[in-house]
């Protein structure tokens, strides 16, 4: 716990302490701010202030959290989109708020000397540093598939997480091998819960994932020693909790049954729904529907016109076939913050609002009904829920209108 580091390595200085020797100007840390309270709206006491000058006071305070960073099989991205923000000041604030003693791709030793450092910081910090994984760690014929300085990297990661306070492993790889577990697996890639199911571990998957929910579990562990609550994945729920499809922007044409068929056909150019282009946005868990990436608004997958593929779930990414479509096996409830697409003045469409599904015993709900209508043809394998189809109605009774290729239009 980082209240026992503030007296025992007065090396470290406090996040206020930093940001005024470096010169870091007051406007950036509230940006900053702003953007972790927008990616931890609840959930973590830190973020859970009435404006960012509230997050910057009490962040201000807190000792700037040693972090070693870890690197095993992976793309970096990760490291890429915790530097990669919009404005690159920002870039430089995360590398004075957290103190990053060992990070491979940033640092310029090489070679003895990067082995001398990680052992020295190891040595430094030891039981008080965050740990922070990426990429998963290839566990077939004795880790011969990746060594650092001729140790397999499972006895490096041993070595390093077993002397943490903490461990995050960020990014899907590092959750459960992500892509270099997918089939064929050459490698036997796992993730870190795999080789350390004892240890207190906190998964943050997506590939890669949203960097602020990195900083803010990092930034509220450091300031009172508490991790925010797990979901059985081990991911913090503040964060996983949201399933894509119930706050997609598209969601009313999904809804409305309106889908893109191929990219850059019209459906696609209008920005409608990207089911059957494979989106695995019905089945995933995560907050990138809401909270963008790089600081800038509609910088998400579903965003910029690509199906979410389901980088935050262990079951899809690089398990299934990016294209397939998902079967809508829970009843779909209406988004709960976009209004319908081109619903009718003075009317209420069922489908878009999910009354269908209160007709209980008919129908599941509105998502299901929707799916219904991805194809003309009945008992098409390729949609779900093609097998003798129930009996479609509305709340009053009368048959849901046809709206499959009205191009916006409803008939
Ligand atoms: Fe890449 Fe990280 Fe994906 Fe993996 O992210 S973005 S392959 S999750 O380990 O660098
Ligand atoms: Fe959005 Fe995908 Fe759901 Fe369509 S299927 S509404 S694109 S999450
Ligand atoms: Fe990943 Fe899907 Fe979000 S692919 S980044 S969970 S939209």
């Amino acid at each position: 716990m980082f209240g026992v580091l503030s007296n025992s390595a007065k090396v470290l200085e406090t996040i206020d302490e930093r940001l005024m020797r470096c010169g870091v100007s007051r406007r950036s840390f509230l940006q900053f701010c702003s953007s972790l309270m927008v990616a931890a709206p609840f959930g973590l006491p830190i973020t859970d202030k009435k404006t960012p000058e509230d997050v910057a006071h009490a962040l201000g305070k807190v000792i700037r959290p040693p972090v070693i960073w870890l690197h095993f099989q992976d793309c970096t991205g990760c490291t890429e989109t915790l530097l990669r923000t919009s404005h690159p000041d920002l870039g430089d604030l995360i590398l004075n708020i957290i103190s990053l003693e060992y990070h491979e791709t940033l640092m310029a030793a090489a070679g003895h000397q990067a082995e001398e450092a990680l052992a020295e910081a190891v040595a430094k910090y030891s039981g008080k540093y965050v740990c922070v994984v990426e990429g998963s760690i290839p566990k077939r014929d004795n880790g011969v598939y990746m060594k650092l300085a001729g140790r397999p990297a499972y006895q490096v990661l041993d070595d390093v997480a077993g002397k943490a306070a903490a461990i995050f492993a960020i990014g899907s790889c590092a959750s459960w091998g992500g892509i270099p577990s997918a089939d064929p697996d050459p490698t036997g890639a796992v993730g870190v819960a795999d080789l350390m199911p004892d240890k207190t571990i906190i998964n943050l998957p997506g590939c890669p994932p949203n960097p602020y929910t990195l900083l803010g579990v990092v930034l509220q562990y450091a300031s009172s020693g508490t991790l925010p609550e797990l979901d059985d994945e081990r991911r913090p729920k503040f964060a996983y909790d949201r399933n894509i499809h119930e706050h997609c922007p598209r969601r009313a044409h999904f809804d409305a049954g309106r889908f893109a068929k191929q990219f850059g056909d019209e459906g696609h150019r209008e920005g409608w729904c990207l089911y059957e282009l494979g989106c695995k946005g019905p089945d995933t868990h995560a907050g990138c529907s809401t909270r963008h990436f790089n600081e800038i608004p509609d910088v998400w997958p579903i965003g910029i016109g690509a199906p979410c593929i389901g980088c935050t779930e262990k079951h899809l990414a690089f398990r299934m076939p990016m294209f397939q479509v998902v079967q809508i096996h829970t009843p779909a409830h209406p988004p709960d913050t976009y209004a319908p697409i081109h619903a009718p003045q003075g009317t209420i469409s069922p489908l878009a609002t999910g009354i269908a599904g209160l007709a209980a015993g008919v129908i599941v709900g509105a998502g299901y009904m929707a799916s219904r209508k991805f194809s003309t043809k009945q008992g098409d394998d390729s949609v779900p829920g093609s097998d003798p189809p129930p009996t479609e109605s509305t709340p009053d009774g009368s048959p849901p209108k046809d709206q499959g290729n009205d191009h916006g239009q409803r008939d």
